[in-house]
C-alpha cells in the first residue's frame, strides 16, 4: 500500500476557512469529503476516551456548535504528516513550538483549535468508519487506490 488514509475535521471555529482548505488540498488526496452538523450524541461518542477529563464538556458543545466538514486524506505518511501540518493540541504551544502550523497560525483557544487528526492506523479506522459508513478501506485499496499511481 502506497497511500495511508486519515480522517481530518475541520471543527465549526475554521469551516469556512480558506487557507486551512487550501493547505489541506495542496498536500493531501482527498478521498471523501462530507459536511455535516454533529449531533451532541456521536460526538460524545467520537471523544469518549476524553469523558471525565476537564475540557469533556466544553469540546463536546463545541463541535456539535455548529457545521463541521469531515474528510479522508491520502497520502503515503497522512496520519503523521497531518498531525505535524496541523500542529500540537494546545494553542499557546502551537503558536510558540510551530507558529507556521494550522493551529498555530489559526487557533483560537485550547478548545477551538481548528482542526482533528486521527493519531493512529487504528484511530484513522475507526474514525473513518464512524463519519463515512459506506467506505471500504479495503475496497478502495483494490480498487482506486492502485489507478492513484500511475
Ligand atoms: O488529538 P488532538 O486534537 O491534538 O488533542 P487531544 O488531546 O486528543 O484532545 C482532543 C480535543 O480536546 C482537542 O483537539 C481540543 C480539546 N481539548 C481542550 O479543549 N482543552 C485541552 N486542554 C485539551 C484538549
Ligand atoms: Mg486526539
Amino acid at each position: 500500500q502506497a497511500l495511508q488514509l486519515t480522517l481530518a475535521l475541520i471543527k465549526p471555529d475554521a469551516v469556512a476557512h480558506p487557507l486551512i482548505l487550501e493547505i489541506l488540498s495542496n498536500k493531501f488526496l482527498i478521498v471523501r469529503m462530507r459536511e455535516l452538523l454533529w449531533r451532541k450524541e456521536d460526538c460524545q461518542k467520537f471523544y469518549r476516551e476524553h469523558e471525565g477529563r476537564f475540557f469533556y464538556q466544553r469540546l463536546v458543545e463545541f463541535m456539535a456548535s455548529g457545521p463541521i466538514r469531515a474528510y479522508i486524506l491520502a497520502h503515503k505518511d497522512a496520519i503523521q504528516l497531518w498531525r505535524t501540518v496541523m500542529g500540537p493540541t494546545r494553542v499557546f504551544r502551537a503558536r510558540h513550538v510551530a507558529p507556521d502550523s494550522i493551529r498555530g497560525s489559526f487557533g483560537l483557544t485550547d478548545t477551538r483549535n481548528t482542526t482533528h487528526g486521527s493519531d493512529s492506523v487504528v484511530s484513522a479506522s475507526r474514525e473513518i468508519a464512524a463519519f463515512f459508513p459506506d467506505f471500504s478501506e479495503q475496497r478502495w485499496y483494490e480498487e482506486e487506490e492502485p489507478q492513484l499511481r500511475c
